[in-house]
């Protein structure tokens, strides 16, 4: 008995689900059939963004990534709905006229990318007025059959619009009643994929969006719609910000240059290297807690250890760098200027006014160039070199980059020097002075490429006798597999390049008239507790001490803001043994080196926020982007509105309070002469044309 009514149970459920099926197939089977224009647009608009990745970015996991093909459905789901307020016969009209629009920005992006290797920004619009000189070679040259492809999207969607009318299809799905109420279900689904889609995002994925600088990461997470929206809002925020209270900004400005000199202020480095040459490095991730570092008595530096050693050593300096990293970097030391408030001054501020190191070098003769071998387009470099002054950016396109000679982000730090010297050789030979921005790049994160960098081990080795006198070799993990000791293997591998770097630079004869300047960008973000292991690690037990251990390091999160210190660094092949040849402990920050350098070779910025530390000495401030500061004295961190003694000095509240006001004076300022354009003397003569003066 008890059987047969389980089996009839079985029997009713199954019957159920049937059902079930059969009403959810029939209704999926009628919104298609009612539904067949809409999702021919959605579809027909996500196959072209998809063909876009396919033919830019050729990788299986970039052309089907299922965040930018969800981020491309939402989007056009979204904007599709608005369609269903429309009669039958404009609804055709209105997806047919999105449809091309979505074309339009496959197409151009499909173009743009096989020319520069990147995606287009409406912040170019205001080039096309040089398309008319080079329209024919683009036609002939740049145009290919794979940028043609897209245009079938608004062809299909018309074959199919007439075939549904020649049906009578319209008349027979329409009931007038309905069409709010499909907008509204459509809508809602939209409002679902946009939040699925939403909940998958990653705290890298945000960040990146915010910058829209990896134009490339941004349209494969994102899908090339969102991205050119996001392109379309990151193009005219800027515009707005500077729209309004451009007067207040230009008299807080005049005020606080009112006291500065307009010329330096001289000391025993006045000119010191006028008429030299120069070859900066920009050292990706560099920080100086790896200077003199050891394992197993071998250095993880020892090509910047013998620099430190030989030449004049900033040992206490700081990078001031906001969301902007790299780029943060490259302004304020070039510009003596702070990263901006919103966005990234390389991105949304490449248009304005800069004094800077090349500009001001170039008036003494100088000839002037960048060379970095990613794509030109990262951190909007290929705009803002040029803003900044350099007569020319070497970037991915002038070398030869192959999977072979290519570690993490790109062309391996040694490729890239090698393939640099031969530049600078023709530069040499051309030019009486020149000035030259090297960046590196290898040495980034998420230093994982560990098998790239070459052998070097950050174990603790130990040899040990047994009772019968034997002895043997132990190794202890220590630093092996963690994220930093991934970095010291990264970091050895581009000191050694730098080595090698500099080692041909004087077989070429390149270094007799030069003056070499390192500066480590910022820091490389690395977790602390991988720091905690480092200073105190504990090889019996192969792990950290206990807190309570007389031998533990108390490493916080002072000691971690603190130890994001990188190298800066001058030397020349001549220093070692001279009076230059020294070590400066004041504390300094990037906005302090074109003051210090322009002192050294003769120029001078009156509009420079930090100081040349020859002349402040221990008076010195350092200005982070987020209000914190450090002084010889004292560390604050404003998040906490606490801080750190670093002397046994007292710390009045009146000079945490000073010291307060200073930063945000100078952080206000900074941002008003690149937001307002204040630098920018065209700017100043057109208000007062327009106030009639
Ligand atoms: C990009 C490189 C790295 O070309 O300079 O930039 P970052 O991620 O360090 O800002
Ligand atoms: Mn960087």
């Amino acid at each position: 008995m008890k059987n047969i009514k389980n089996a009839m149970s079985n029997l009713f459920d199954k019957i159920k689900k049937n059902i079930i099926r059969i009403k959810t197939e029939h209704l999926i089977s009628a919104y298609m059939k009612n539904n067949i224009l809409f999702l021919t647009f959605v579809i027909l608009s996500v196959i072209n963004s998809t063909l876009l990745r396919f033919f830019c970015m050729h990788m299986l996991e970039n052309y089907l990534s299922i965040k930018a093909i969800l981020a491309d459905v939402t989007v056009v789901v979204l904007i599709g709905s608005l369609g269903y307020l429309f009669k039958p016969k404009n609804r055709f009209t209105y997806f047919l006229s999105v449809n091309i629009f979505l074309t339009a920005i496959c197409m151009i992006n499909s173009i743009y990318y096989t020319f520069y290797t990147s995606f287009a920004s409406v912040s170019m619009l205001s080039l096309t007025q040089y398309i008319g000189d080079v329209g024919d070679a683009v036609v002939e040259n740049v145009i290919q059959l794979k940028d043609l492809v897209y245009i079938l999207s608004p062809i299909i969607l018309i074959i199919v619009n007439a075939k549904l009318k020649k049906k009578n299809y319209y008349r027979k799905i329409e009931i007038k009643s309905e069409r709010k109420k499909r907008m509204f279900q459509t809508l809602t689904v939209g409002g679902v994929l946009a939040v699925i889609f939403l909940i998958t995002m990653t705290p890298l994925d945000v960040s990146r969006f915010a910058k829209q600088w990896n134009k490339e990461y941004i349209v494969m997470r994102f899908g090339i719609y969102v991205y050119q929206a996001n392109d379309v809002i990151t193009t005219i925020q800027p515009k707005i910000n500077s729209m309004f209270g451009y007067d207040k900004a230009k008299k807080e400005f005049l005020d606080y240059f009112a006291e500065t000199p307009s010329e330096s202020q001289k000391n025993e480095y006045t000119n010191i290297f006028a008429g030299k040459n120069v070859i900066v490095i920009h050292a990706e991730s560099m920080q100086a807690n790896a200077i003199d570092l050891r394992f197993n008595d071998i250095e993880v530096t020892p090509t910047l250890n013998r620099l430190t050693k030989e030449g004049m050593y900033f040992s206490n300096f700081y990078s001031q760098v906001s969301v902007g990293t790299s780029s943060d970097a490259e302004l304020t030391y070039n510009t003596s200027l702070m990263p901006t408030k919103s966005g990234t001054a390389f991105v949304s501020y490449y248009n304005r006014e800069y004094i800077s190191t090349p500009k001001l070098l170039k008036e003494k003769g100088y000839y002037t160039f960048s060379m970095h071998a990613n794509n030109a387009d990262f951190w909007n470099r290929r705009s803002m070199h040029e803003s900044l002054g350099y007569d020319r950016f070497f970037s991915k396109k002038d070398y030869e980059v192959t999977k072979e000679n290519t570690i993490g982000l790109g062309l391996s730090d040694k490729e890239f020097f090698t393939q640099s010297i031969s530049k600078i050789k023709k530069i040499n030979k051309e030019n009486k002075n020149w000035y030259g921005l090297l960046i590196m790049l290898t040495n980034h994160t998420p230093f994982s490429d560990v098998e790239k960098y070459g052998e070097f081990e950050v174990n603790m080795k130990e040899t040990i006798t047994n009772e019968d006198g034997t002895t043997e070799e132990v190794i202890h993990p220590y630093m092996e597999g963690t994220k930093l000791g991934n970095y010291f293997k990264s970091y050895h591998y581009a000191d050694e390049a730098l080595g090698e770097f500099i080692d041909n630079l004087d077989k070429e004869g390149l270094l007799d008239n030069t003056v070499l300047v390192l500066y480590g960008d910022h820091d490389a973000r690395l977790p602390k507790k991988d720091y905690n292991r480092l200073y105190n690690y504990d090889k019996e037990t192969d792990s950290i001490l206990s807190d309570d251990d007389p031998e533990y390091k108390e490493y916080d999160s002072y000691q971690y803001e603190l130890g994001r210190k990188v190298p800066f660094l001058i030397w020349t092949k001549d220093m070692k043994g001279t009076e230059l040849n020294k070590e400066i402990t004041d504390v300094m920050g990037m906005y302090d080196v074109m003051p210090t350098l322009g002192n050294m070779f003769g120029f001078y910025n009156k509009y420079q926020l930090g100081h040349d530390i020859f002349n402040i000495k221990d008076n010195n401030i350092v200005v982070f982007p987020n209000g914190n500061w450090v002084t010889n004295k004292v560390y604050y961190n404003s998040q906490k509105g606490a801080y750190l003694s670093l002397t046994n000095e007292a710390i009045t509240e009146d000079e945490i309070k000073r010291n307060n006001e200073y930063t945000t004076k100078l952080l206000d300022v900074s941002d008003d002469i690149i937001v307002f354009d204040l630098l920018n003397e065209n700017k100043e003569r057109n208000s007062k044309e327009l106030e009639g003066e």
